[in-house]
C-alpha cells in the first residue's frame, strides 16, 4: 500500500524497524548444553567486562592507593556476588547509570518486566534465578525479537571441545562460527596442541603442517558446520608478510573459505591485553590499515569477507572499501563502537554511501539477557535514522510502499547476512 504522508511514513518505519526479527551474526552466548559457557542472570550482567572496566574507574575497594596487581587481585579474589554488589553500587547509586552499558543493564531488566523505579537489584536476582533456563532462553529471545545467533566457537576451548566431541542435539535457534583466533594468533600454541589431537604439524609450516591444518579446519567444518571463519587482529597486522598467521590465512584459511564456499568475518583493530590487569576488560582499540582488506579482497575476489573494525577512525574508510568490492560486507558497530553515538554516525554513513547493502548490527553479547537491551538500543537508533531518510527520500517524490519498507529493514537486519553466507538465496 502506497504511504502518502510523512506521519504516516515515519509510523510505518518506526513499528517495522520494531517489527522484523534480527539474525545475530556475532555473539558470545551458547546453547544450554554448553553449560557453564552460557553466562545469565543478574551477577553476571553486573560483573560483565565492559561494566568492571567502568567499576574500576570507581574505585571499588575504596582506597587511597593506586590500583596495582595486588588492589586487582584482591578484587577479583572477591566472590561474584561481591564483585556484582561492589558494580551496582558504585555505578547505579553512588553514581547515577548514565553509560550505555550501566543503562543497558537497566533497559534489559526493564523489558523482562521488573519495577526498575524499585532498584530492587536482589529482588531482580531472585526473580530471573529462580526461571527454568529453556523458558527463560526462549523469552529473551521473543522479547528481543531475534530469530538466531551466531555463537562464537573456538576449537581451542577445552570445555567447548568436549561439549562437540561428546555430540548432541543442536538446538536450530544457534548457528556457529570457527574462530580461529587460537590458531592465526597464538600459532606456537596451536602447533603445540594441533599435534597433541594428531595432526602432524611443524611450528615451522612446511608443506605437510599447512596440509594437516587445512584437515584440522576441515575437520571442525564438518563438526560444527560454521556459516563463517572468523579472526580478530590487532590494528597494526600485516597480512602480508612472513609471519606465521599470514601464511596459515594465504595457505590454509583461504584455500578452505574457498573449497566450502565460507566466508571469513575479519574483525579489526583490538590491542589485546593493554592493561592485563583488568583480564576481559584489559583489551583496547587502535586505528587499522584499510589497506589490508582491500589487498584481501582484490587478490581473493572468490572468497566472501565480512569485516567489522574497532577504530571510529576506520569507519568511513570500510565503507569507501564495501563500494570497491562486492565480496566484502560491512557488519556490526562492534564493542567499544555499540554506543548510541557511533552507532548513529556508523549506520548513517553505511546508508548515504552504501544503501542497504551491509549489516546493520550484530549484539556481541557476553550475557543472555544483554539481547534485550542491546537490540532495543539499536532498533530505537535505526528507527530515528530511518525515518529521516525515508522523509527525504519522500521529499523527492518518491512514494514508498509498507512492503518496500519492510524489505530494506529485513535486509540489514538479516537478509544480507543470511545471503552473504549462503542460507538464503
Ligand atoms: O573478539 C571479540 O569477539 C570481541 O567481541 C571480544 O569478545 C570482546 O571482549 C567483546 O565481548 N566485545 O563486545
Ligand atoms: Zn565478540
Amino acid at each position: 500500500m502506497i504511504i502518502s504522508h510523512e506521519d504516516r511514513l515515519r509510523q510505518v518505519v518506526w513499528e517495522t524497524v520494531h517489527r522484523i526479527p534480527a539474525f545475530d551474526m556475532h555473539t558470545h552466548i551458547y546453547e544450554p548444553r554448553f553449560r557453564d559457557r552460557l553466562l545469565w542472570g543478574v551477577d553476571e550482567l553486573l560483573v560483565y567486562h565492559y561494566l568492571q572496566a567502568e567499576t574500576f574507574r570507581a574505585n571499588p575497594l575504596d582506597i587511597k592507593s593506586p590500583y596495582g596487581r595486588a588492589e586487582y587481585e584482591r578484587f577479583f579474589a572477591l566472590s561474584k556476588r561481591e564483585q556484582a554488589e561492589l558494580a551496582w553500587r558504585k555505578l547505579f547509586l553512588e553514581l547515577s547509570p548514565i553509560s550505555e552499558t550501566a543503562r543497558g543493564l537497566l533497559t534489559t531488566l526493564g523489558l523482562l518486566g521488573f519495577d526498575i523505579s524499585t532498584r530492587d537489584i536482589s529482588a531482580w536476582r531472585e526473580a530471573l534465578a529462580n526461571r527454568p533456563l529453556n523458558d527463560h532462553l526462549s523469552q529473551v529471545l521473543a522479547i528481543a525479537n531475534v530469530e538466531a545467533v551466531v555463537m562464537t566457537n573456538d576449537p581451542f576451548d577445552d570445555v567447548e571441545r568436549a561439549v562437540w566431541e561428546q555430540g548432541g542435539e543442536r538446538d536450530p535457534r544457534f548457528y556457529t562460527s570457527l574462530r580461529l583466533d587460537g590458531l592465526l594468533n597464538e600459532w606456537k600454541t596451536a602447533a603445540r596442541r594441533l599435534k597433541g589431537w594428531g595432526y602432524s604439524v611443524k611450528s615451522g609450516l612446511d608443506k605437510k603442517s599447512a596440509e594437516e591444518v587445512v584437515r584440522f579446519l576441515h575437520d571442525w567444518c564438518e563438526r560444527i558446520q560454521p556459516l563463517y571463519l572468523a579472526v580478530s587482529l590487532p590494528p597494526d597486522v600485516d597480512l602480508f608478510d612472513d609471519s606465521a598467521r599470514a601464511r596459515l590465512l594465504a595457505k590454509c584459511v583461504l584455500p578452505v573459505c574457498r573449497q566450502r564456499r565460507l566466508p571469513l568475518a575479519l574483525m579489526i583493530g583490538v590491542k589485546r591485553r593493554v592493561n592485563p590487569e583488568l583480564r576481559l576488560a584489559g583489551d583496547a582499540v587502535g586505528r587499522a590499515d584499510i589497506g589490508q582488506i582491500e589487498r584481501l579482497c582484490a587478490e581473493n575476489a572468490s572468497v566472501r569477507f565480512l569485516a567489522t573494525m574497532l577504530s571510529r577512525e576506520n569507519q568511513h574508510e570500510l565503507c569507501v572499501a564495501s563500494r570497491k568490492f562486492s565480496n566484502l560486507m560491512p557488519f556490526g558497530c562492534w564493542w567499544f563502537l555499540n554506543i548510541p553515538f557511533a552507532i548513529e554516525e556508523i549506520t548513517r554513513m553505511r546508508l548515504e554511501l552504501l544503501g542497504f547493502s551491509f549489516v546493520a548490527q550484530h549484539s556481541d553479547a557476553r550475557v543472555l539477557e544483554q539481547l534485550l537491551y542491546k537490540w532495543a538500543h539499536s532498533r530505537w537508533i535505526l528507527g530515528h535514522i530511518l525515518q529521516q531518510k525515508y522523509c527525504d527520500l519522500h521529499r523527492t517524490g518518491w512514494r514508498l510502499t509498507e512492503a518496500e519498507i519492510e524489505r530494506d529493514v529485513r535486509a540489514i537486519l538479516a537478509d544480507n547476512f543470511k545471503r552473504f553466507v549462503g542460507l538464503t538465496s
